[in-house]
């Protein structure tokens, strides 16, 4: 075994440490060329773009490995607890930009590079965007990796190395069409491969009963197959560089690559099956975003990630702690993001039982003490359960285990009286429809702690999903909202802004970002009211100039720019903001006399490739954007633009140009939100419902500042539960029909392109699209009215970026680590 860098190596050489690289623009122009020549092999008078991109990021990258290495020894010194955060996703984006900023090499960096004439901001886009996620849950584990570094957190992120991530969108003839994308294809700068870092995972084989004369007999799991998981490590570089932590991700290796016997018997692709079934494991990231994959082959990818990190955790706590596993829960705590992780309670169980020989009963204790979980969800459809047969057959041994622990959880509920109803609902077995596991009810069982993500959805966990756990275990469910990290989402993607807080209130508020409220004083002062809309202005132009270099299309940055940008899916309701797109195309158009205010709505997000619905949404908004753009009778009123393959980079274009956020969701879906925070951080205002942390942010932002309209999640529930139908409100509603009336007759595209959609609000508008038109078109019109005065509208924006401060992930963080962790800051 050789030194990966938490650990002590096998080979103690008293060699002299390299000097640490300095910081000064000068040593960095020297260090560029040199990586340029002798790590990349070019001459700087032939070099291309791509390779100068390669050449500065091995220069800070060495920089980060100074402070990486740092860390790990103090890990090593200090014995403090641990966190590892188990997720099958990190939604990273670009890093370069990142790693610069944290570490305060801004200006070197671009004073170096421009002794060579290169512009560091063009490089930094040619840096591929890390999309190993799909959405809000993806992103949040990375927000968390970067403020766990920042806060002072041991934070160890793991995950699955995917050698294709979120598919690539193009819009075809108004279409989402579904690309690979190839993120590692010119290498990845960022990785160290750790080969010597491996562990075995098993699938499928059997369990037999080892009995020894005075021993209790013991269960031993024999997988017919194996497979190797391999470590790549990337350092996660915290605010000022103070502590880089690492995140793990594991890709899958077969044990032998080539079968050389079949292969030397002529069978040259039997010899290499094996090889790519295995590698086949960590090839894609499954796109759904809300509902269940449901194949084997995610569940392989489940467990291949849950086994290493635990056998890593094992390995790793045994080295420093004596061998002794009892202290376990004193030195890691292992937070499982949302259920795909939820498998780690049996194979914690297995490891600790079958392999290392502990008791049943000290085992499950020191399993609940390490484990918590996360929901993101209430969704039905997105409740992860698989089918017994299928995970006895691949996982045999896990499967007992979860047989073992649902007598234990349904023994201990006897016992507090629970009856039949009450008891079928906590069982970790759905006997409804074939019998299935239930991943989330495992997740609970298996946690001291388990947390919504906003104070909404916290509530609705008790009411809902978990509400017979929740009688049962009372202490367990608690909440911890979701929060963005201040770095990547204000000082990275907003320069401009960054630069007028410093100027108005000194540069505090970078360390500390509670201290950006000492700019609300400032939101009644013209000259700085008039600054701050000054950036927002110089933000929107950057964002016009990229609408019109990919799309062609022309679109005034002084009108409002109105947003929704996320996952497309019904409960979002992106179909509600469209249908008010094409009401307020007619009202402009049938009433010239009222005072109109120019906007842009601008769209994007991808659907899951299997989301009918969804893409019919992206359809309609394409087939929109199309009419009403090429219309003259509206031109400086109404743009509609609908901006292909959303990611995170395209976030960090969209977030500081928006005047309007859209945060819109049928209330009591939307989990938390993190859009909606990145949005108000950098000044847009909000149009939004009742919904996930927007409620929370009504109370730090105040109602005078946001505009909340809509039903609330207890009056959606009881309208849902009446089975209420469209039709009666729509045809109150002339604006409401008229626009459903062009959509389904043909205005945009073919005449039943959407009549799908149009049906279901007239049958049971299960998404309360009907329901809140008239709230939410009333809303956006006191918004227009508002737009009209700038002073009051540059006032409520200038009070959002100073209210948001709470929303920052370092905050989220350091209640995680007081509340659930019981983990350090600032080691
Ligand atoms: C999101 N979930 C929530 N899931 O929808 C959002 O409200 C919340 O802010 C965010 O988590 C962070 O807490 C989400 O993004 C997924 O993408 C899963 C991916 C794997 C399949 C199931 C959905």
């Amino acid at each position: 075994e050789t030194a990966a860098p938490e650990d002590a190596g096998d080979v103690a050489v008293a060699a002299p440490k390299p000097t640490p690289r300095r910081n000064d623009s000068a040593s960095l122009a020297k260090e560029i060329a040199e990586k340029l020549t002798y790590a990349i092999g070019k001459d700087p008078a032939t070099a291309r773009r791509h390779d100068w991109l390669e050449a500065v990021t091995l220069a800070v990258r060495d920089r980060i490995v100074d402070h990486w290495l740092a860390s790990n020894s103090r890990n090593v010194q200090s014995g403090a607890k641990r966190v590892c955060y188990l997720s099958m996703e990190f939604l990273i984006g670009r890093l370069l930009r990142d790693a610069i900023i944290n570490l305060g090499l801004s200006e070197a960096v671009r004073d170096a590079l421009s002794a060579y004439d290169v512009d560091i901001d063009l490089l930094e886009t040619l840096e591929p965007d890390a999309a190993l996620g799909n959405g809000g849950l993806g992103r949040l584990a990375a927000c968390f990796a970067e403020s766990m570094a920042s806060v002072g957190i041991q934070g160890f992120g793991y995950g699955i190395r995917y050698v294709h991530g979120f598919f690539r969108q193009e819009i075809v003839g108004g279409e989402q069409v579904e690309l690979p994308e190839n993120w590692l294809a010119h290498g990845n700068p960022w990785e160290f491969e750790r080969r010597e870092r491996s562990f075995e995972i098993g699938f499928g084989g059997k369990v037999t009963t080892i009995e020894e004369a005075g021993k209790p007999p013991r269960q031993v799991w024999r997988p017919a197959e194996r497979i190797l998981a391999v470590a790549y490590d990337t350092p996660v570089v915290g605010w000022k560089g103070t502590r880089v932590n690492t995140l793990r991700l594991w890709s899958a290796q077969a044990l032998d690559p080539i079968l050389l016997d079949a292969f030397n018997s002529g069978d040259h692709i039997g010899a290499l099956l094996e090889a790519n079934r295995a590698q086949s494991i960590t090839q894609v990231l499954y796109p759904a975003d809300s509902h269940l994959a449901g194949q084997e082959l995610r569940l392989r990818q489940e467990f291949f990630f849950s086994s290493a990190s635990l056998q890593d955790i094992i390995r790793h706590h045994l080295k420093r702690n004596g061998g002794d596993l009892s202290t376990l829960p004193d030195k890691v705590s292992i937070q499982l993001n949302d259920t795909h992780p939820a498998v780690s309670v049996a194979e914690m169980m297995r490891l600790l039982v079958d392999v290392h020989g502990l008791g049943w009963d000290e085992s499950w204790d020191i399993t609940k003490r390490v484990f918590s979980y996360t929901n993101h969800t209430l969704l039905p459809e997105a409740l992860e359960t698989w089918p017994v047969n299928l995970f006895e057959r691949l996982l045999p041994r896990q499967m007992q285990i979860i047989y073992a622990i649902n007598a234990q959880i349904i023994r201990e509920a006897t016992q507090k009286g629970l009856d039949g109803a009450k008891v079928s609902a906590i069982s970790l077995i759905d006997e409804g429809s074939g019998r299935r596991v239930r991943m989330g009810s495992l997740a609970f069982v298996g946690s001291h702690a388990i947390n919504g993500v906003s104070a909404l959805h916290t509530e609705l966990m008790k009411k809902t999903v978990f509400n017979q756990f929740h009688e049962l275990y009372p202490e367990r469910i608690q909440n911890k909202t979701n929060g963005v990290t201040p770095r990547r989402w204000l000082l990275e993607c907003n320069p401009g802004l960054t630069d007028l807080v410093t100027e108005a209130i000194g540069p505090g508020f970078k360390d500390d970002i509670t201290k950006i409220s000492g700019i609300d004083k400032l939101a009644d002062d013209a000259g700085f009211r008039e600054k701050f809309m000054a950036v927002k202005l110089a933000n929107k132009q950057r964002l016009a100039k990229t609408i019109e270099e990919r799309l062609a299309i022309t679109v005034d940055p002084t009108a409002m720019f109105d947003v929704q940008v996320k996952r497309i899916h019904e409960y979002k309701r992106q179909f509600l903001n469209l249908v008010e797109t094409v009401a307020l195309y007619d009202q402009i158009r049938s009433h010239p006399e009222i005072a109109w205010q120019p906007r842009v709505k601008i769209f994007a997000g991808k659907a899951a490739p299997s989301y009918a619905n969804a893409k019919q949404i992206i359809h309609l908004a394409n087939d929109v954007a199309r009419v009403i753009n090429a219309d003259p009778s509206v031109q400086n009123l109404l743009k509609v633009v609908f901006l292909p393959n959303y990611n995170v980079s395209l976030a960090e274009l969209i977030m500081p140009a928006a005047d309007l956020s859209e945060q819109i969701s049928t209330a009591g879906l939307e989990a938390s939100g993190t859009g909606n925070m990145k949005f108000a951080l950098n000044g847009a205002l909000t149009i939004g419902t009742l919904d996930g942390a927007n409620v929370e942010m009504l109370e730090h932002i105040g109602e005078d500042n946001i505009f909340i309209f809509g039903l609330t999640a207890a009056e959606v529930a009881a309208r849902r539960a009446e089975g209420q139908s469209g039709r009666e409100i729509i045809d109150a509603s002339p604006i409401l029909k008229g626009a459903l009336d062009s959509i389904s007759h043909g205005v945009f595209g073919e005449p039943g392109r959407y009549n799908n959609l149009v049906d279901n609000l007239y049958g049971n508008d299960w998404w309360m699209i009907a329901a809140d038109f008239e709230a939410y078109w009333q809303t956006q019109r006191r918004l227009d009215a508002l737009w009209q005065d700038s002073d009051a509208w540059g006032t409520k924006a200038v009070r959002n970026t100073a209210r948001m401060a709470w929303f920052s992930s370092d905050r989220s963080i350091r209640e995680y680590a007081k509340d659930i962790w019981d983990a350090p800051t600032s080691v």
